[in-house]
């Protein structure tokens, strides 16, 4: 038996990297029996005479959207424009990443189109205000990219964000010999085509990164009560909120209000949180019916 990392999976097929040999595996079926089928970024125990995953080690963290274990970090790229920069998605997926307890940085990609630097900075600065690293960069150019390739050195991260925003061009970008395929971005369509079709791990300075394919935020599950605790900004006021089940809406004495009408959470993240919040269900409402 040997030690080996899951580096992708396909119809059912994981690639996973022994040493540096790169073997196609099924899993054995007591695994998926169990519900404890592997996923990419698992470390796992491999059975090389039948080419079996017969087991798969504890693991730091798994998420769901991708479906990914094991991250250090989670890179959260948006273009700035094609498709159009979104606050309301760009908060889900960092309520999402809170949620998994998985560090996130913004990316903000395509800063070569033309776009208004007044928005770009306010944007920026509405994310640092969140203590969010934000990073503007253009694949195209490679504008900015040599401040944010040392962040990936030796750290399991992965790029997540619509089809479209340029993930896979910014590994082609950072490492030509990733070569990625880049698809295209339908203007009638307002989206990407859905180029990258697995999450695959790439291995990059002592580390990997994982290029993912571009999902509907609406794979996002999060109830009422995670946007509540899990919202930027809204962790560490959470349980200074006189009601322990506050939605930090119309209940009195609440920290996060307070931090709102002090300044201290910009206006436009709280304006997203009411929206995100009106549109999850609380998650009593699973048991129900
Ligand atoms: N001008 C400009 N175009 C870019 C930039 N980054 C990506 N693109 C273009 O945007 C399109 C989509 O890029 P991809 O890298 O395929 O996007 P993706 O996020 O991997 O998309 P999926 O694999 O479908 O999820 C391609 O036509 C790229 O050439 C950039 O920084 N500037
Ligand atoms: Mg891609
Ligand atoms: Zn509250």
């Amino acid at each position: 038996m040997r030690e080996g990392l899951v580096i992708s999976l396909r119809y059912g097929v994981y690639v996973v990297k022994v040493d540096d040999q790169y073997i196609s595996c099924s899993q054995r079926g007591t695994l998926k029996k169990e519900k404890r089928s592997p996923v990419v970024g698992d470390k796992v125990l491999v059975n090389l005479e039948e080419n079996v995953i017969e087991n798969v080690e504890e693991r730091k963290n798994i998420l769901k959207r991708p479906s990914i274990a094991n991250l250090d970090q989670m890179f959260i790229v948006f273009s700035l424009k094609e498709p159009e920069f979104s606050y309301h998605l760009a908060f889900k997926y960092l309520t999402y990443a809170n949620k998994y307890h998985i560090k996130t940085i913004l990316i903000l990609t395509k800063s070569d189109k033309d776009i208004s630097i007044s928005e770009t900075k306010e944007i920026v600065n509405i994310f640092n205000k969140l203590n969010i690293d934000t990073y503007v960069v253009s694949n195209k150019t490679k504008d900015g990219l040599d401040r944010l390739a040392p962040l990936f050195k030796g750290k399991i991260s992965c790029l997540v964000g619509q089809s479209g925003v340029g993930k896979s061009s910014l590994l082609n970008a950072i490492d030509s010999s990733f070569n990625r395929g880049e698809g295209e971005y339908s203007v009638s369509l307002g989206r990407g085509k859905h180029e990258t079709k697995e999450t695959i791990l790439l291995p990059y300075q002592n580390g990997y990164i994982a290029d993912t394919p571009g999902f509907s935020s609406l794979d996002l599950e999060l109830y009422k009560e995670d946007l509540a605790k899990y919202f930027p900004g809204f962790t560490s006021l959470y349980e200074d909120c006189y009601f322990n089940d506050c939605l930090h809406i119309s209940e009195k004495h609440c920290r996060v209000k307070e931090e709102i009408e002090k300044g201290n959470i910009p206006q436009i993240a709280y304006q997203e949180y009411l929206k995100l919040s009106m549109e999850a269900v609380p998650y009593i409402k699973r048991y129900e019916v």
